[in-house]
C-alpha cells in the first residue's frame, strides 16, 4: 500500500502529496466513511493508484493529534496570528486557542502582525511573561525575521481571526503560495474570510505550513475544542506551580480559601487577564459538559 499526506479536502475530493512529492487526488473508500472517520488535511493516508492515476484512500495512520477548528491533524506548531489592530487583538479569544494547543501537546506561537499599526507592546509582553514564544512584525513590510523562520519545524499551522493576515504573512515568507489576500470589512474592520479551505503546503525541508481560514468565537461555543480534564492538566501552564499548592484538594481555583492561585493573582505573579480567561473558559467547558446529559 502506497502512503502520502493529505494536504486538502474540497467537497469529499482529497489531494494528497505522495512520497516522491507528486500530488494525486481521489475518494475515501467506503469503509473509512462507515467507521464515521472524518479525513483531515495532515493526515498520512494509505491508498491504492487507479488506472487513471487517481487514488483511493483505504486508510489512515494513526493520528498524533487532531483539531477540529481548523481541521488538520499531526500538527507540531500552532502559529497564532492576532492583529496589533484592525482587528483589535482579544485576550480571552488568544487564551482558548492557547489553551486548545496546550491541550492537544500541540506548541503554540503567537505571532502578532501589523505592527505598522500600533507597536502592540503590552500583549507581546504579557505573553512573554507566561512563557509562550512571541514575535512582532508587519506583512506590509519586506524584513523577514530570521529568528521566527528558524522556529517554523514540521506542520505549522497558521491559525487566527479573519482578516488578521494570516494569508499575507505566508505569502511574505514563502512567495510562492501567491495565496489570496482579502480587504477588511470597512464597518466592524474584520476580516471577510478570504479564505476558505485549510490547505497544506509543502516549504521544502521537511516544512509544511498551513493557511486556514478566519475563526470566530462561535466555533468554541459550538465545538468540543477540549476535554476538561485536559483543560484542567495542560492549559493555562503558568498556573500549574500554584494549582498544587492550594489548601484543599479538588479546589477549583474559582472562588475557595486556601486557594494558591487566586492568592498569585493578588500578587501579581499570575496575570489577571489570565486568570479571567481561566476562569470564564472553565465555566464554558463545565456548562458544555452538563448540557450533555441533558
Ligand atoms: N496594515 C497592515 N495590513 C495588513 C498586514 N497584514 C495584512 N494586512 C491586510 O489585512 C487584510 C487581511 O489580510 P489577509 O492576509 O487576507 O488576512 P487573513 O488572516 O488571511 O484573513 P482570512 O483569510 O479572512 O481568515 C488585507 O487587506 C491585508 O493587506 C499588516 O501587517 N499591516
Ligand atoms: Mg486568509
Ligand atoms: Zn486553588
Amino acid at each position: 500500500m502506497e502512503k502520502g499526506r493529505i494536504l486538502k479536502q474540497k467537497k469529499g475530493l482529497y489531494t494528497l502529496e505522495t512520497v516522491d512529492g507528486t500530488q494525486k487526488s481521489g475518494y475515501a473508500g467506503s469503509k473509512l466513511r462507515k467507521n464515521g472517520v472524518k479525513l483531515l488535511a495532515g493526515d498520512i493516508a494509505e491508498y491504492v493508484l487507479n488506472d487513471d492515476d487517481t487514488i483511493f484512500i483505504v486508510d489512515i495512520e494513526e493520528r498524533k493529534n487532531a483539531f477540529i477548528r481548523p481541521p488538520i491533524s499531526n500538527v507540531d506548531l500552532l502559529a497564532l496570528v492576532v492583529a496589533a489592530a484592525e482587528p483589535t487583538p482579544d485576550y480571552y479569544n488568544i487564551d482558548c486557542v492557547l489553551a486548545v494547543a496546550d491541550a492537544a501537546g500541540v506548541k503554540p506561537l503567537i505571532v502578532i502582525n501589523k505592527t505598522d499599526l500600533d507597536d502592540a507592546s503590552e500583549t507581546v509582553e504579557l505573553y512573554k511573561s507566561c512563557g509562550y514564544d512571541a514575535f512582532t512584525m508587519s506583512a506590509l513590510s519586506e524584513k523577514i525575521d530570521p529568528e521566527f523562520y528558524e522556529s517554523l519545524k514540521g506542520v505549522c499551522v497558521f491559525t487566527g481571526q479573519s482578516g488578521v493576515g494570516k494569508s499575507s504573512l505566508l505569502n511574505k515568507y514563502f512567495p510562492n503560495l501567491d495565496l489570496e489576500t482579502g480587504e477588511l470589512s470597512e464597518k466592524i474592520s474584520r476580516g471577510k474570510n478570504t479564505t476558505r479551505h485549510t490547505e497544506l503546503f509543502n516549504a521544502g525541508n521537511g516544512l509544511y505550513v498551513a493557511d486556514t481560514p478566519g475563526f470566530g468565537m462561535l466555533d468554541f461555543i459550538n465545538f468540543d475544542l477540549l476535554s476538561q480534564e485536559d483543560f484542567e492538566a495542560f492549559s493555562f501552564p503558568e498556573f500549574t506551580d500554584y494549582k498544587i499548592k492550594c489548601k484543599y484538594r479538588g479546589c477549583t481555583h474559582l472562588k475557595e480559601e486556601g486557594c494558591a492561585l487566586i492568592a498569585a493573582v493578588k500578587e501579581e505573579k499570575v496575570k489577571p487577564s489570565r486568570y479571567e480567561s481561566y476562569k470564564k473558559l472553565k465555566n464554558d467547558l463545565l456548562q458544555k459538559e452538563s448540557m450533555k446529559y441533558k
